[in-house]
């Protein structure tokens, strides 16, 4: 049965119906749009009233992965400044207005990282998905299941530390890797530049070795090649797959590769680009409403 995804970020919100055929996912009637900037859960309300409303008719379930803490219904922001400060938001609550049919949620880095694991080959039991987008996330596949936690926050490695002198993250703690390694951070210090710019253009400059964009660049690689160096020796993971805007652009995790290859063998699990790619949310939403009780 069709199974309405979508997909809240601190920057956009996708929606598709999802279906899965094994480990083969469909993804139809993509759309996006941005993510209200505006602090109110009132912006967030009418977005999402706006979605169930285009996709009227055509599902049988609606799976939300998001970005935030998600546990019983409710989502917590960490990190409050990627969502416009909203730092609580009703969500299935919000949903529940617009339709009749069952609502499963999970924290977009999570569903991600379901959606991920799937292509695995089978002697991978520890997985991880990180997100560099808005913000850093991750998820964390654990003897071949997903790990939530008590409290759904586990996998929030975006806010472990980077650099004890870095910028205070929004979520209270200062120089996490998210302050550090994420969208935001980077498009912070590329508007304090001479010819100020946002990271789309960051990547460009980059690209074409402009010394000020390599070391914005280069800095965000590092932060997350650490934070890999620690995954792996903390939990023993196999494997990682990268995703999000940052993490998907051309060049970034040849940049990671660069700096984990300084480090012993020990720390350096192997890493790939996310295959579903911009879609990895989606399809593990959609994944997870199937398999949740498992
Ligand atoms: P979300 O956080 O909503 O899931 P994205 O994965 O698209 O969304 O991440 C958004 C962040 O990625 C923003 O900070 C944006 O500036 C940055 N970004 C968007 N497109 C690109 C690109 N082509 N190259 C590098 N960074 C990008
Ligand atoms: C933040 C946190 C995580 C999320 C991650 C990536 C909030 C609102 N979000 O660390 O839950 O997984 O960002 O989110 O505290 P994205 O918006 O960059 O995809
Ligand atoms: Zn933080």
């Amino acid at each position: 049965t069709a199974c309405l995804a979508i997909d809240i970020g601190g920057t956009k919100i996708a929606a598709a119906l999802v279906s899965l055929n094994g480990k083969k996912a469909t993804v139809v009637q993509r759309m996006q749009i941005h993510t209200p900037q505006n602090p109110s859960a009132e912006a967030l309300d009418n977005a999402l009233a706006e979605i169930l409303q285009h996709f009227n008719g055509t599902f049988e379930k609606v799976s939300v992965a998001s970005t935030g803490i998600i546990q019983e219904g409710i989502l917590t922001a960490l990190n409050p400044k990627n969502l416009g400060n909203l730092a609580f938001f009703p969500l299935e609550q919000s949903i529940a207005k617009h339709t009749d049919k069952p609502i499963t949620l999970l924290n977009d880095a999570q569903a991600a990282a379901c959606a991920e694991y799937l292509l695995q080959p089978d002697e991978i039991e520890n997985f991880a998905f990180i997100t560099v987008s808005t913000g850093v996330g991750g998820g964390i596949i654990l003897n071949r299941k997903l790990f939530t936690g008590k409290g759904g926050v586990a996998g929030h490695i975006g806010h472990s530390l980077a650099d004890p002198n870095g910028e205070l993250c929004g979520c209270g703690r200062v120089g996490c890797v998210e302050a550090v390694a994420a969208g935001r951070a980077i498009a912070r210090e590329a508007a304090k530049w001479d010819s100020p710019c946002e990271p789309p253009e960051v990547f460009n400059r980059f690209r074409q070795s402009d010394e000020q964009a390599v070391q914005l660049v280069e800095k965000s690689a590092k932060a997350i090649a650490n934070l890999i160096a620690d995954l792996k020796i903390s939990l023993d993971i196999q494997q990682i797959a990268i995703g999000g805007s940052v993490g998907l652009a051309e060049g970034y995790l040849d940049t990671v590769n660069h700096f984990l290859a300084q480090l012993p063998e020990i720390y350096r699990p192997s890493i790939v680009k996310a295959h579903y790619a911009q879609d990895a949310g989606l399809i593990g939403a959609a994944w997870w409403a199937e398999h949740i009780d498992q």
